[in-house]
């Protein structure tokens, strides 16, 4: 029996689970369910990275320590891969210790490979993503998540990335599956052949980390601590039998933003220990939400709770997997959602389901008849079950969900038009079509039967009601998808009773309750998102600051005299703004909004003690203030309706 060893991403356990966890995760589960039923082996491994300083300050906003933080945030994305339906058979929590033996084990294999030393590192270090942005000391925003990226300069140990440029190259060359889709290979090629430098894999000022091998003064950079995760999960170091089995995994399915970390660093990292590499590094595009990817730092974040109480698990799954083109970016919209949910599983799926059964009942007393009078009408529809059965089966390998789907509801759409046309209900009157009637429910039933295996991996809860409704008593998980053929629906098969699985619903009933779920889930304050961002900031308990705190802040009213576009800074003015006794230059950004013409001679409000710190090269020397309005943090500048002078202190 052959075996599959497949992974979501680590996710961070700095917050609660969103759609865009629960994207990943529904479409390895799926893959890992298609794969058991080819009759492999599978491991499946989800899990959760917990450390570093993005967790340790999410804890302190909190108000607990890291351990609780995360402990608090592990539960919830267990409970929510369960009341999704995810059959994962492994998990692992970067703060186990199994973990962290298997990081020391493999660091010092590195060290002693040669492919560490100390060095000083500089740079700016963005803490949200764990990114080293840039080597140099000029400010600089992090490119994943925008945020200005923190000045760092510490003694740190390095990994030798530089040696494996190379070795890398070779490696995409000679396998040319190993970085997934082909236009996101070809980026990590160009990104490779334009050199790689060493990078530091350690941290002197983060606490929360795995302490360094016999340096305990330094924690291990985080993305080589979760990387690890990976093979720790499938007993690295601990339990030879299982890592023996399992190793090499044979996808690591990511979101693109990561793709860096697992097709350049972390081959490299293994090369280095002399351990065998992945199979496969698949990257999957967003999820957008209003055009902006679904993100905790944005704000602009469904859950996937509110829909699976509203519509149930499996709506979601089919939702995501069948409205995007896995690998590119699609959007995400709840009306979207609840429209499929009606059209294709509540009218399609539902109504051959229903239909079918009903009539088995009606007519045939609940059996499943013989075929014998099966015609031309009815090798049609089986022919097409034995193409959709094919085109299902490439889709899912080539993890094109939207084309599996596509095949399947292509079979039930043209069935219910074949029943449409035939008209059993018709011709059940007249006792001489008996076996014409028979021929006509046989053929809905089987390919019905049929739908409901291919289904299976994206609908386990659904098709797992309907597989017994058809009188099935093996485990449909255990139905081989391979072997799959038409004609196998035995004749006094008992079925029945027909129940709705995808009962209609009202939409807007449902995009009501959704919302209203959701306000509950922003409500609950233990389980509310760690990262504070523009929307949710205003909902979270502020923490109070003394009037002396306060009174440490100067603002002032300033008039605004000049502005210009910084270059190559698409949000940045410099502005120079009237303070009553000097004239300031202060850089806001506020270019994507307010064009610069527009804002001469208004007032606005300076902070005005704030230390000088330069943007993009140009000083600033104050923070003009301004409200930050939507999911896309728009700036809207604070203002006075009244006459008042330059240079007014605020207080
Ligand atoms: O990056 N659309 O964790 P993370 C699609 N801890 N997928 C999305 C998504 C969206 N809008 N938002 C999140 C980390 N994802 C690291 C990983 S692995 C050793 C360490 C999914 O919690 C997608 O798979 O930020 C993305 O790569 C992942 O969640 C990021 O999860």
């Amino acid at each position: 029996m052959g075996k599959f060893y497949l992974t979501t991403p680590l996710y961070y356990a700095n917050a609660r689970p969103h759609v865009g966890s629960a994207y990943s995760t529904i479409a390895c589960d799926t893959i890992a369910r298609f794969r058991r039923m080819r009759g492999e082996e599978v491991a499946f491994l989800t899990g959760t990275d917990e450390h570093g300083e993005n967790i340790a300050r999410a804890a302190a906003r909190a108000g607990v320590s890291p351990r609780e933080h995360v402990d608090r945030n592990v539960a919830a994305f267990q409970a929510l891969w369960r009341e999704l339906g995810i059959a994962y058979t492994h998990f692992i929590r970067t703060t186990a210790a199994e973990h962290q033996r298997a990081v020391h084990r493999i660091l010092l294999k590195t060290r002693d490979a040669g492919y560490i030393y100390k060095g000083r590192y500089q740079g700016r270090y963005c803490v949200h993503d764990n990114l080293y942005v840039t080597d140099s000391t000029e400010p600089a925003d992090c490119p994943l998540c925008g945020r200005p990226a923190e000045l760092v300069s510490e003694e740190n140990y390095f990994f030798k990335l530089s040696a494996f440029q190379q070795r890398l190259l070779e490696h995409y060359e000679t396998h040319p599956d190993f970085v997934q889709p082909e236009f996101r290979r070809n980026e990590v090629i160009r990104f490779v052949r334009s050199g790689l430098r060493d990078i530091s894999v350690s941290r002197k000022t983060v606490k929360w980390g795995i302490p360094w091998p016999e340096d305990p003064e330094q924690v291990v950079y985080v993305w080589y601590d979760a990387l690890m995760g990976y093979m720790s999960g499938v007993g690295y170091g601990d339990d030879e039998l299982q890592w023996e089995k399992f190793w090499p995994a044979d996808l690591h399915l990511i979101g693109k933003e990561i793709i860096r970390f697992h097709a350049i660093y972390w081959p490299a990292f293994l090369m280095a220990a002399e351990e065998p590499l992945p199979r496969q590094v698949y990257a999957h595009g967003w999820l957008l939400f209003e055009q902006q990817k679904m993100s905790k730092s944005k704000g602009n974040i469904a859950y996937a709770e509110p829909i699976a109480r509203t519509l149930g698990a499996d709506a979601l799954r089919y939702y995501l997997l069948r409205d995007v083109p896995f690998g590119q970016d699609g959007n995400f919209s709840h009306e979207a959602l609840v429209t499929r949910y009606n059209a294709d599983l509540a009218n399609d799926l539902g109504n051959l389901a229903t239909r079918t059964l009903a009539m088995l009942e009606r007519y045939f007393g609940g059996e499943v008849p013989a075929a014998d009078a099966a015609g031309s009408r009815e090798a049609v529809v089986a022919r097409a079950a034995m193409h959709t059965i094919e085109q299902a089966n490439e889709g899912y390998t080539r993890y094109e969900f939207h084309r599996a789907l596509e095949a399947i509801w292509g079979l039930i759409a043209q069935v219910n038009k074949y029943l449409v046309e035939a008209q059993p209900w018709a011709l059940a009157e007249d006792e001489e079509k008996r076996a014409e009637v028979a021929a006509i429910l046989y053929t809905a039933a089987e390919a019905l039967r049929i739908v409901v295996v291919l289904a299976h991996p994206v609908l386990p809860e659904a098709t797992g009601k309907l597989w017994r409704q058809l009188g099935q008593t093996s485990p449909l998980s255990h139905v081989r998808l391979d072997e799959l053929v038409w004609g196998e629906l035995r004749p006094g098969t008992r079925v029945g009773p027909a129940e709705a699985v995808f009962p209609r619903v009202d939409k807007d009933a449902a995009l009501d309750r959704i919302e209203a779920l959701e306000q509950q889930i922003l409500a609950e304050g233990a389980d509310r998102p760690a990262i504070a961002t523009a929307e949710t900031a205003s909902r979270e308990k502020p923490k109070m600051i003394t009037i002396e705190d306060f009174a440490k802040v100067e603002m002032r009213v300033g008039e605004i005299q000049s502005a210009e576009r910084v270059p190559n800074a698409d949000k940045l003015l410099k502005v120079m703004v009237d303070i009553g006794d000097e004239v300031r230059q202060v850089v806001a950004g506020i270019a994507e909004v307010y064009a610069p013409e527009t804002l001469i001679g208004r007032k606005v409000i300076v902070v005005t003690n704030l230390q000088p710190r330069k943007l993009r090269g140009v000083e600033s020397n104050g923070m003009i203030i301004a409200a930050t309005v939507g999911p896309e943090g728009k700036p809207v500048l604070a203002t006075f309706t009244e006459p008042v002078p330059n240079g007014s202190r605020l207080k």
